[in-house]
């Protein structure tokens, strides 16, 4: 399997396993696992080719670690992103440093009213460095970085999440922390 396709094929499951399920008539448990026959069988019926190897394979390689398997390897989810309801048992954790933000000036003006909020997704995402919060700002034109001031936050009582592919989450992050 070369890059391209793997990477189509991570496409295909963010869309599956964190947003719209119903499109292959697939169901998520309430933690968002898949069965990863169900997931196989209806991706095929579907016209997408998948099988055992090539979700190995993208699990494994994922660039971000986007997807994992349960233990005994039936079932698999996306660690976080998702745009629908699921509980994930997601670790508090306490960021000692300033975590970033990667974003596009035309939502500066929003931003600086009503803070960093979740949109469509679960929880506001935030990255640990300033290239990885680049690289996400860079999806939807020229970045610009926003500096979160974490450690105050969680003084002041907020709570912050790790995800399984250390990507931090929180629900929202009020104006007054962040660095513009
Ligand atoms: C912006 C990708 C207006 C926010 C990435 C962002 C990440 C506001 C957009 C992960 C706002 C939401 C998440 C406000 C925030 N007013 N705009 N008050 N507050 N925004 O995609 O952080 O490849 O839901 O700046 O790499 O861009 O999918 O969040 O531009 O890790 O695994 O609203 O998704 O990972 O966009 O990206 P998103 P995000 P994957």
């Amino acid at each position: 399997m070369n890059g391209k396709d793997a990477k189509e094929i991570s496409k295909f499951l963010s869309l599956i396993l964190r947003h719209a399920p119903q499109t292959i008539q697939l169901q998520l448990d309430e933690n968002g696992w898949a069965s990863v026959n169900e997931l196989i069988t209806k991706s095929n019926q579907f016209g997408k080719e998948l099988d055992e190897e090539i979700l190995d394979y993208v699990v494994k390689n994922n660039d971000k670690k986007r997807f994992v398997f349960n233990e005994d390897k039936t079932k698999i989810r996306a660690s976080q992103g998702h745009s629908i309801e699921v509980e994930l048992d997601l670790k508090e954790a306490h960021p000692e440093h300033f975590l970033y933000h990667g974003t596009v000036a035309k939502f500066l003006e929003a931003i600086q009213k009503e803070g960093l909020q979740k949109m469509s997704r679960q929880h506001v995402h935030l990255s640990r460095d300033k290239e990885t919060a680049t690289k996400v700002g860079s999806r939807r034109g020229k970045p610009i970085i926003l500096s979160i001031d974490a450690p105050k936050m969680i003084a002041d009582g907020y709570s912050f999440y790790l995800s399984e592919n250390g990507v931090w989450l929180t629900d929202h992050v009020p104006v007054e922390y962040i660095k513009f």
